[in-house]
């Protein structure tokens, strides 16, 4: 699935744990996003390890055997890097730094180290910036020595790098400076918003990867950015959408993730302003993802932290083009139970999501599939919450069909 097309990358070793609640197969979904998350940062993964455990170590996340197995393998193969799945407490990050000799990661400085590269603009820098702040605050004693010895590459980047080094103070200085930085933004931003009028407001939401991007592309007809790495897109692109004559304004912003540090929740709030002020939040799930159904669970959590689970919401299930059941033959493997993994897509849509009714959409978003579906559903929506807001523009927009007939 990824094009590893890039050279000099950084090989990394990756470490999870198996535990009661996280059997095996959910550690290697886990895994694998973190290796796709690893890419999308700029590192190659050589090897795995896992570790069944009640609990984490305190002192060591996983056990002293364990660790030492890595050592080993670190120093034989020349690896610079180890990511943990999990977040490292400052005194374990200092512990594993200590033993493995090497830099140490979490999953939430690879997904701040992502958010860094790929701020493009002064904002998404400003809001980055402060995640990174926040999160080295209470680190900040374990890091030190730590980056005096390493410099660059995954998690060292960012706009933050210099200040990282000097003490909690001006840590703390800049946390204010950079909140009033945003306020400022903020400010001018909730202006234009004011100024864009009585259009209804659309916002595409989803997990990471899921097609957002490529759908208000498809839709819009504009180019926002896509491709298949984790967190193409950070910053909020707004774009004026006709279907038919009704116009209205439809948003792409950053993607969710499960996990998703409080930090960059906090620090993101302005850019999910657009999700927060929507009429109408479409939520695109990747439904060829084994993980899919998490992955909404993920999303509808981040959604509650921003207020924003109570809107009408159309769920739209992209990739179907992409999406293959396990096979299952029932005969030679009495043994192994037919799950949700072997469901047909038809056997998918009468789960839970055929209570949904009209509001579980299935298309493709690359092979233009069941889009003349999707605009309709989003019109007619769009026109129910524009005629609630102006009853006496009722008679502008006709039904979508007779619109198409005439
Ligand atoms: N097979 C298939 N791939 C798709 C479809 N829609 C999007 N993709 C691919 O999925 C990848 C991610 O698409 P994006 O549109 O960047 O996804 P996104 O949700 O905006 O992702 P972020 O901005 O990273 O959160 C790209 O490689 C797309 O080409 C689809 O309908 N079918
Ligand atoms: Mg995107």
């Amino acid at each position: 699935m990824l094009e590893k097309k890039d050279i000099n990358l950084e090989k990394a070793v990756l470490i999870g744990i198996v535990t009661k609640d996280q059997d095996e197969a959910k550690s290697k979904e886990y895994l694998d996003e973190l290796e796709f998350l690893t890419y999308t940062a700029g590192g190659e993964v050589v090897k795995r390890f896992t570790q069944k455990m009640d609990m984490p170590n305190s002192k060591t996340f996983i056990g002293t055997g364990k660790i030492e197995d890595v050592k080993e393998f670190i120093e034989e193969n020349d690896i610079g890097t180890a990511i943990f799945d999990d977040e490292l407490s400052a005194a374990q990050e200092r512990n594993i730094s200590k033993i493995l000799n090497c830099k140490v990661l979490d999953r939430t400085n690879l997904i701040l180290d992502i958010f860094a590269q790929r701020a493009q603009t002064s904002y998404a820098r400003t809001q980055v910036e402060l995640a990174q702040c926040e999160y080295l605050l209470p680190r900040l004693r374990g890091m030190w020595t730590h980056l005096e010895r390493q410099k660059g590459g995954i998690g060292m980047r960012g706009p933050g790098e210099t200040e990282i080094e000097t003490d909690r103070r001006i840590v703390r200085d800049k946390i204010s400076l950079l909140k009033e930085r945003i306020k400022t933004i903020d400010k001018q931003m909730s202006v234009q918003r004011g100024n864009r009028g009585a259009m209804v407001r659309v916002a595409l939401v989803g997990y990471t990867n899921v097609g957002k991007s490529t759908l208000m592309n498809v839709i819009s007809k504009s180019e926002v950015f896509a491709e298949n790495k984790l967190f193409a897109t950070l910053d909020t692109t707004v774009r004026k959408v006709v279907i038919q004559n009704l116009p209205f304004l439809l948003s792409d912003t950053v993607g969710f993730i499960r996990k998703l540090p409080t930090q960059l929740v906090e620090s993101f709030k302005s850019t999910l302003d657009e999700v927060r002020e929507a009429d109408l939040l479409l939520h695109v799930v990747d439904i060829s993802h084994p993980n899919f159904e998490e992955h909404i669970e993920s999303v509808n959590k981040i959604l509650g932290e921003i207020d924003s689970v109570n809107k009408p919401t159309i769920m739209v299930f992209n990739k179907i083009d992409a999406y293959k059941p396990e096979p299952f033959e029932s005969d030679d493997e009495l043994d192994i139970e037919r799950t949700k993994r072997h469901y047909s897509l038809e056997e998918w849509k009468k789960t839970w999501m055929s209570k949904m009714g009209e509001n579980a959409l299935f298309i493709s978003a690359v092979n233009k599939e069941n889009l003349e579906d999707f605009k309709k559903r989003v019109y007619n929506e769009v026109r129910e919450i524009h005629i609630t807001r102006f009853p006496y523009n009722n008679f502008l927009y006709p039904d979508y069909d007779e619109n198409i007939d005439s």
